[in-house]
């Protein structure tokens, strides 16, 4: 008898079939394709403010600001940061440099200096476009010179101008003439996200200009596009656009689509459900907690949201009974989620609850795996991938995946593998439908409300406490927030030290999200006898205890 072939394993598909995608554009051809015959329809509404942007307007302010870089001396290749809550400012900005070839990262405007000095350093930005509030945590970095005499690094605000900035103004009133041609390599860096990934500290994610227009084209090309958006949509733009959720699946698929975006800077749930009832919003992309906030909050049921056809979560899980819920008080729309990693480019998977002739989905799905991509679940310990119905590891492979790591090959290579998969650190599988569960994460990523919260950053800043001799960050479950950090201590020898001084410590250092929410102190740390700290005991120990 023949010897057995080896099981090629199961390459998971889309229900859909493979699209033409035109990713040898740049991003903002591609977005903008729909000009001029979409000219005059509303593009950008700020929550705050009466003026919008028409797509033309859009596009033209949008080119001043690629004028006005090229002017402060930004040029193809190099690195802008957005320090920016949601704005126009931040779609001008990151079109403007897309437009120059240049590319864009994200930061959190919430950051400490010392995490948006990291950012700053690593992404190797050139210039910053920010609020006046924040130019003082700039200020206070000493060992880069932002405000020397002679500083060639432009610090803009959106608003009044502080000492030694400029306003945004000599952006986006720039002749856009003087911006030069570029010719835009579909492989060059467009965005760049930080993530942790599936270990370690944050680093920058290169998202090339095909990477992102395959995955918005994976959800809203095509002649049933698995997200279906028309130029009749108001999509309500509230989860912030320095997280790659918002800015591709919001953003660039809502330009895609020619819909209008409408911009919120902080979700409240008061405005929220009023700008929805004002607007007439038609789709909305939430994570978890705001699921949880339509669904418990009275005040919902005071406002007119029969508008809303469309109901979009992710970055987080959603428990089954939380959609039946919303169900109840949104019943006209279609609830379902997405699927996405930063490094994905970003999404995986997407509801085809959405497309344009929608298939049944199960509640607690996260969708089925977008068009010309391929997912394989492997079993963990073996590699090998799994069938129906069988829980592993998710892997992903598609030109939507990101280029690497910025200046980290070993980080690049233990995520993407040599035959071009992606290996996310997330446990799930594939039903008989299609659908993907996501049932737990095998890396170390913390996810509060969907943010991402990195054990390895915490830890070595506990580390770095003279008291402290070793520690370890893992997630506790928490009712609201999904999952909130929790350290292990080992306090030196004869050292005193309380909870809260930990706490403080460590609240003093990082953005809101990332504080602690208790600290165990023991008398040692789990290991590995490679080193590696034992997570899941961790984990197993901080849940006994609460079920206790
Ligand atoms: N269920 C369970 C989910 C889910 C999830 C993500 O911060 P990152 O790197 O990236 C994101 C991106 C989310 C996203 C992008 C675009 C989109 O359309 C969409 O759907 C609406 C979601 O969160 O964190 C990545 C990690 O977050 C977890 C999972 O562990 C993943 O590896 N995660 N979505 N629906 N868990």
């Amino acid at each position: 008898a023949p010897a057995p072939t080896p099981d090629p394993g199961r390459i998971f598909r889309s229900k859909l079939p493979d699209i033409t995608i035109t990713n040898h554009l740049s991003l903002h051809d591609y977005c903008f394709h729909h000009l001029p015959d979409s000219s005059d329809r509303p593009c950008l509404l700020l929550d705050s403010s009466s003026r919008s942007f028409s797509y033309s307007e859009t596009y033209l302010v949008s080119r001043r600001v690629s004028a006005g870089l090229h002017n402060l001396g930004i040029r193809q290749g190099d690195v802008i940061m957005t320090l920016l809550p949601n704005c126009t400012e931040f779609v001008f900005s990151f079109m403007g440099a897309s437009m120059i070839g240049a590319v864009t990262t994200t930061a959190n405007p919430f950051y400490t200096p010392a995490e948006i000095l990291k950012q700053l350093k690593a992404s190797g930005a050139k210039l910053i476009v920010t609020q006046s509030q924040h130019v003082d945590k700039l200020r206070s970095f000493s060992d880069i010179d932002l405000w020397g005499d002679h500083s060639s690094f432009p610090v803009v605000t959106t608003d009044d101008p502080p000492e030694n900035c400029l306003h945004f103004s000599v952006l986006s009133e720039a002749n856009e003439e003087d911006a030069p041609k570029v010719d835009v390599d579909p492989d060059s860096p467009a965005a760049l996200p930080f993530s942790s990934g599936t270990t370690g500290l944050p680093k920058g994610v290169i998202l090339t200009h095909r990477n992102l227009i395959t995955s918005i084209a994976q959800q809203v090309d095509g002649e049933n596009p698995n997200l279906y958006l028309t130029k009749d949509d108001v999509v309500m733009c509230v989860l912030p656009l320095f997280h790659i959720y918002s800015l591709n699946s919001v953003l660039l698929c809502a330009l895609r689509a020619g819909a209008k975006v409408l911009l919120m800077k902080k979700f409240e749930i008061g405005p929220f459900l009023e700008l929805i009832e004002r607007h007439r919003v038609t789709v909305a992309a939430v994570v978890p907690p705001l699921v949880i906030a339509l669904t418990k909050n009275q005040m919902v049921e005071k406002y007119d949201l029969t508008s809303i056809r469309v109901v979009l979560s992710g970055a987080a899980p959603l428990g089954k009974e939380l959609v039946g819920a919303l169900h109840a008080r949104l019943p006209q729309a279609t609830l379902g989620q997405g699927y996405g990693m930063t490094e994905a480019g970003p999404v995986l998977s997407m509801s085809l609850g959405f497309a344009k002739e929608p298939f049944p989905t199960k509640f607690g799905s996260c969708g089925t795996v977008v068009r010309n991509a391929e997912l394989k679940v492997i079993d963990p310990e073996t590699g090998v991938s799994l069938g129906y119905n069988q829980t592993g590891e998710i892997c992903i492979r598609g030109q939507q995946i990101m280029k690497g790591y910025l200046n980290d090959e070993k980080a690049t290579a233990s995520t993407i593998d040599v035959d071009g998969w992606l290996h996310t650190g997330d446990i799930g599988y594939v039903d008989e439908d299609e659908e993907i569960f996501i049932v737990d994460r095998v890396k170390e990523i913390i996810k509060f409300k969907g943010f991402q919260v990195p054990p390895a950053e915490l830890e070595a800043l506990l580390i770095s406490h003279p008291s402290i001799e070793d520690a370890a960050v893992v997630p506790q479950k928490d009712e609201v927030a999904g999952e909130v950090p929790v350290a292990f201590v080992v306090r030196s020898n004869g050292f005193e030290l309380t909870e809260e001084a930990v706490k403080e410590f460590i609240s003093k250092q990082v953005v809101f999200y990332k504080r602690l929410h208790r600290v165990c102190f023991v008398h040692a740390i789990p290991k590995s006898p490679s080193g590696k700290i034992l997570r899941k005991e961790l984990r197993a120990k901080i849940a006994a205890a609460n079920s206790a």
